[in-house]
């Protein structure tokens, strides 16, 4: 490939750029780098007033701990729930390891909104608190959407 001088001071200089960028992102030790993608809180077929929030939280950085979640829903209560075999089950917390995605879904760890009041419907919208040991607070701003299917 055949470069003029401008084109190869503009490939050096691109390289000096993106190449702190690159080595920030792969970096797996020193401070988390959370992200939220996703996310969703979906109510509940079976049980009135209750919703689960699942989304995946991106760590680029190093390893991290969610040790808590809140909402702004009046009376409502927010908790981890990891899965014991079958059964959900409350968690203190849940760890988020570096350079990697951890998924938080129906069937694994997720987070549970119960007690919510008859206002909460379908279309509600309402902020989640989630409280990282090193990342300190992440506020989301969600949707309640539609139970996906009863159960049977
Ligand atoms: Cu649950």
């Amino acid at each position: 490939m055949k470069m003029n001088s401008q084109g190869l001071g503009n490939f050096f200089a691109a390289v000096f750029i993106f190449l702190p960028i690159v080595i920030l992102a792969s970096c797996q030790s020193g401070p988390p780098q959370i992200s939220i993608q996703g996310a969703r809180a979906e109510l509940s077929p079976a049980i009135y007033g209750e919703a689960m929030v699942t989304m995946t939280i991106g760590n680029n950085g190093g390893a991290d701990v969610l040790k808590g979640v809140s909402t702004d829903i009046p009376g409502a209560t927010a908790m981890l729930h990891i899965m014991k075999g079958e059964r959900m089950t409350e968690a203190a917390t849940v760890n988020i390891p570096g350079g990697k995605s951890t998924v938080f879904k129906m069937g694994g760890s997720h987070i549970m909104i119960d007690g919510m009041p008859r206002s909460m419907a379908a279309g509600s919208t309402f902020t989640m608190t989630l409280l990282f040991e090193k990342s300190g607070m992440k506020q989301l701003r969600l949707k309640l959407e539609k139970a996906a299917a009863m159960p049977m």
